[in-house]
């Protein structure tokens, strides 16, 4: 680990396990691979880890600024008020580390409000991005070592051998692990348990259920910010692969799933149509629907279901004002060291001793603005 503090060149090429360029060309065949299979599907589908180009980051960004589009807005008001709160349950000299950190925007309402954090560890895809958050971080945060690491997140990787001893708390806001389904989010918060260790505690950002003209209205905003952000995956495709897709021959759609509760986004194509792309031609029948994204709602018993199959128990809920999003704090469950696999995966490498006490306030449910 290194502090970034006064020198002039990040340090992020150490956690790379591939030169820039190369990932650079892996990125485009995996991204080639996805939409030739995810396209020659019966049902046609793409993952939603494919929004996020430069283009896609701009829109989503802007979803953001949007008043349909809740989430972000919540959240952010949310974490505002518990800071102080949160901050109480961070050890001293502790390691914050976060899952797919993007910009680190709501990380600095924590940083600024536990300054007994010795050390951060941003975890992102996108080493153009979390090198520029890590510069600004390191910039006016002079004290905290930055150890970004460019991975997937829901993939496998190590922490920097720097943070080791360091007790390490877990953040994962935004209600980005509702992108995940059922097994993934529970294989995810297996993981982060593996790579947080004993003494760790996971700090969740979930969306909740709630009424479903509000779900629709953020997933379909008024300014067409979605659509366009939607829409975007086709032009990436085009960019990037030597599509000739036409963004205007497809409809944005978004709709709620009550058995799986979740909202779902699609593009619907508009008439009978071949379309080319990545060396491949495709049918899109009239009607027929490419599926771009689930966002999984919770109930808190959902959610804590959902983290007691990973070897999690809540410690602390806060909810915000409505629209309700919610914010877990997750410990080790007590007994945790004899537990079986999760369902759907296989047991990620154990490399430390699992167990720690039950917090004692657990199950409190706080509402916050
Ligand atoms: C970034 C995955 C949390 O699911 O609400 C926003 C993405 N998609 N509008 C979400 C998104 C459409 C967002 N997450």
């Amino acid at each position: 680990m290194t502090n970034l503090a006064g020198k002039t060149a990040l340090v992020t090429g150490a956690s790379r396990g591939v030169g820039h360029a190369s990932a650079l060309a892996q990125a485009r065949d995996s991204f080639a691979a996805d939409v030739i299979s995810g396209l020659s599907a019966r049902r046609k589908r793409l993952a939603p880890k494919y929004f996020y180009d430069a283009t896609g980051s701009r829109l989503f960004e802007e979803i953001c600024r949007t008043d349909d589009y809740y989430v972000t807005r919540s959240e952010t008001a949310l974490l505002r008020n518990i800071a102080a709160e949160l901050a109480a349950g961070i050890p001293e000299g502790a390691a914050l580390v976060e899952f797919g950190s993007g910009e680190s925007g709501k990380t600095r309402l924590l940083l600024d409000a536990a300054p007994q954090l010795s050390a951060y560890v941003p975890i992102d895809i996108s080493a153009d991005v979390l090198d520029e958050a890590s510069a600004r971080l390191a910039r006016d945060y002079p004290q905290l070592s930055i150890a970004p690491v460019v991975a997937d997140f829901t993939g496998h990787f190590r922490l920097p051998g720097a943070v080791d001893g360091r007790p390490r708390v877990g953040f994962f806001p935004g209600s980005t692990i509702g992108n995940l389904d059922r097994d993934g989010a529970v294989l995810f918060l297996w993981s982060a348990r593996q790579v947080l260790g004993a003494q760790a505690a996971l700090l969740v950002g979930v969306d909740l259920v709630k009424d479903e003209a509000t779900l629709s209205a953020a997933y379909d905003d008024s300014h067409g910010v979605t659509a366009r952000f939607n829409k975007n995956l086709l032009m990436r495709i085009n960019r990037e692969l030597g599509g000739d897709f036409d963004p205007e021959a497809f409809d944005h759609l978004a709709l709620w799933n009550a058995a799986h509760s979740r909202m779902e986004i699609h593009l619907v194509s508009l008439k009978d149509q071949l379309v080319n792309a990545a060396g491949h031609t495709f049918a899109f029948r009239s009607g027929e629907r490419l599926h771009t994204e689930n966002s999984h709602k919770f109930t808190v018993d959902m959610f804590t279901r959902l983290a007691a199959e990973a070897g999690w128990s809540v410690s602390n809920i806060w909810i915000s004002d409505a629209p309700q999003v919610a914010l877990f704090r997750l410990e080790p469950a007590l007994g945790e060291a004899f537990r079986r696999v999760p369902t759907g995966g296989t047991r990620p490498e154990s490399s430390e001793p699992i167990g720690c006490p039950q917090s004692e306030n657990s199950q409190k449910i706080i509402f916050r603005s």
